[in-house]
Parts: C-alpha cells; structure tokens; sequence
C-alpha cells in the first residue's frame, strides 16, 4: 500500500541514484528502472488500487508529481552528462596553436657533393668556369682526339665499359672513363683566352678496392692563353691544395705519362692515415695521388685550329673521392656509394 512516506523516501532514493549515473547508458538504466513500465514508480502506482477514494487522489497527485519531477530531473541530468562528454572530446582535441611544431627530418648534402662545392669553389675563385659535358661519350673524344688512337697502349690505363652500339666494325660510344673529352669539345667551340673546370662522373671497368671505385668524379681543369708554364700549373695546383687541405699538408708532383699532355705529372698529398710512414690505404707509399695533370700537348693545340707557337696550356683531372678521403680521414673510398646512414649522417 503506497503512502507519503513511501513517496518520499522513492524520491530520495531515485535522485540520490540519478546522482550516480554518470554516462548515457546509466541514465537509461535508471529511466527504466524508476519510470518505465515496471519500474519502481510504476509498481508505487499500481499500489493505489487497495487505498480509498480520497487518498488515492492525494497519493495519486503526490506520485504523478514526483514522476514530473523525476523526469525532469532525468532530462536535466541527461543534458549535463551530454555537456560534460562534449567538453570532455573538446578538451581531448584541443591544440595550443602556439607550441613549437615537431622537428622536420633534415636530409643533408652527399660528402662527395660538398666536396665538389668546395673544389667548384675554390676553383671558381681563381678565375676558371664552370661547363659540363656529356657521360656517355664518343670513343673520338675520350680517346682519338687525345692521342690515344684505337689499339694504342695507353687505353689500358682506363678500362672501359663500352655502349653496346657498333658503327663500321666499331664500337664507338662508351662510359666516359674521365673528364678530359671536354678538353677538346671546349677547344672546339672557344678560342683563347679558356680557363674551364669540368665537374662530372666518370666510369671504369675495374675491380674496386680501398682508393678505387667503378664509378668515380672527377674535376677537369684547363687553361689555354698565351704564356701559360709549368709554373702556372704547379702554382694552381698547390693553391688548391692548401686552400682544399690545409696549409701544413706535404704536396708533391712527380712524373706521369698521359697521351694527351707533355711533360706530364701526378699531383698527390700526403696520406692522412699514415702521415707518409705506409699504410694499406696509400698501398704503403704514404702518398695518396689526387690528379693527372701536364702541359697540353701542342698537337693537340693544333688539331683545336690553335696557333702551338702562339699558346700554350695546362690541364689537370683529379678525383672528388680521393680528395673527399683525404679531407674526412675516410680509409675505404667503397664507403661513399655503400649508402650505410651511419656513414652517411656524419657529414
Ligand atoms: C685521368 O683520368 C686523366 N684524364 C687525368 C688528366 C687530366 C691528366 C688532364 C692530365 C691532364 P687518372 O686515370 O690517373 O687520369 O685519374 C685521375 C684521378 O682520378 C686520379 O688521380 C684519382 O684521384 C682519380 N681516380 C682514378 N681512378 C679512380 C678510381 N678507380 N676510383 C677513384 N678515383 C680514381
């Protein structure tokens, strides 16, 4: 039989338990465990049957009131737990615009590409410029047009990979072995005053070891004028050296044959590793040679439709590796294409 009390102490238990419900979920619990159809309030109701007339009207009210009441407290209830969820997924997204972004990864440059700035730089600073020539070239420039005709000898000092291409019994095109075909195709175009560098790669038919690569980059260098000497080149090239290695490093030049220069030398420097005693990496000589270099030959002067009488020349190819190991202490020139990132990231 539902009274007053009963009604009160429902209400007090039903808010209290409203308190509770915190999520969507529990508040649907509640809802049907108090208002719907057998719910607590409901059954309080049906209780009424067995009161007379008179108090079931005042019961009545009283229950029908306090299911108003239980109502909107539930929809009040309901409405704060959906706010409190909203801010709590606001907060969770919210950005401070203000805080520093996280760090780009930073690539840096190749230690042979910074190499070849340095030597394009210093270079550059002393008068010469900078022209490019192809990679795959003609059989006529990287060997014919510098004294090395076919069957001659001195094509064993640059073995070749050949371009699968044959012309009148021929194989003409090949991987440039070195940078000094721009010798001649510069010659061919300009007339003197020339002072060219040529940065480029170069390829090689060799078995690759500590100080030698497949692939390679080299720099040419020339300058044709009038007046041009022996003193001119050894000058250039020990500036070069200095600037690129260091004022307290040993530079030496000693005597090399190359078809297309007369007198020709090799340019080389001390080993790093050694400092001259011998070691693997300088073949135990304690010299690491960096160039080729010479006087251009007046031949070849005179096949550009130059005047030998008139002009004379240097030229010079070195080897951006070697010199990349001289400057960083690198003992194995296999480690630059190995593309280690351990390797790499010290530079
Ligand atoms: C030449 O290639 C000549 N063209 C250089 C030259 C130019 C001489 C102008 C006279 C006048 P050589 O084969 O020695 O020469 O190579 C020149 C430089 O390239 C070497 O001193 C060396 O530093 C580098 N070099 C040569 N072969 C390799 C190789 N397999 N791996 C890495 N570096 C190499």
């Amino acid at each position: 039989m539902a009274s007053d009390t009963d009604i009160q102490q429902l209400e007090a238990a039903a808010l209290k338990d409203l308190d509770a419900a915190s999520d969507i979920a529990a508040l649907e619990e509640w809802r049907v465990g108090y208002l719907g159809r057998k719910g607590r309030l409901t059954g309080l109701l049906r209780g009424l049957s067995s009161l007379s007339i008179e108090e079931r009207r005042t019961v009545g009210r009283a229950a029908n009131e306090l299911k108003e009441r239980l109502e909107e407290a539930h929809e009040a209830r309901r409405h704060a737990v959906e706010e409190a969820r909203v801010e709590q997924v606001i907060v969770g997204e919210r950005r401070d615009v203000t805080l520093p972004g996280p760090p780009l990864p930073r690539g840096r440059l190749h230690p042979i590409t910074q190499t070849m700035r340095d030597i394009v730089a210093s270079l550059s600073g002393m008068g010469f410029q900078v022209a490019e020539g192809p990679e795959i070239e003609w059989d006529r420039y990287n060997f014919e047009a510098l004294r090395i005709p076919q069957d001659h000898p001195a094509r064993d000092m640059w073995d070749t990979l050949w371009i699968d291409y044959e012309k009148d019994g021929r194989r003409p095109m090949l991987m440039r072995t070195h940078t000094s075909p721009n010798q001649i195709r510069v010659m061919e175009q300009r007339e003197p005053p020339i002072r060219i560098i040529v940065p480029g790669k170069c390829y090689r038919f060799e078995a690759t070891d500590a100080t030698h690569e497949w692939m390679l980059t080299q720099v040419e260098g020339l300058a044709v004028d009038e007046g041009i000497s022996l003193a001119d080149l050894k000058g250039t090239l020990a500036e070069f050296a200095r600037q690129m290695f260091g004022r307290d490093r040993k530079v030496g030049f000693r005597c090399d044959y190359f078809p297309f220069v007369e007198p020709g030398m090799e340019c080389r420097i001390d080993c790093f590793i050694c400092r001259g005693d011998g070691c693997r990496t300088c073949h135990h000589s304690g010299w690491i040679e960096i160039l080729g270099a010479g006087m251009v030959h007046p031949e070849i002067l005179a096949n550009a439709g130059y005047d030998p009488e008139r002009y004379t020349g240097f030229a010079f190819g070195m080897g951006v590796e070697r010199i990349a190991m001289l400057r960083y202490g690198v003992d194995d020139i296999r480690h630059f294409y190995s593309n280690d990132l351990r390797f790499l990231r010290q530079f």
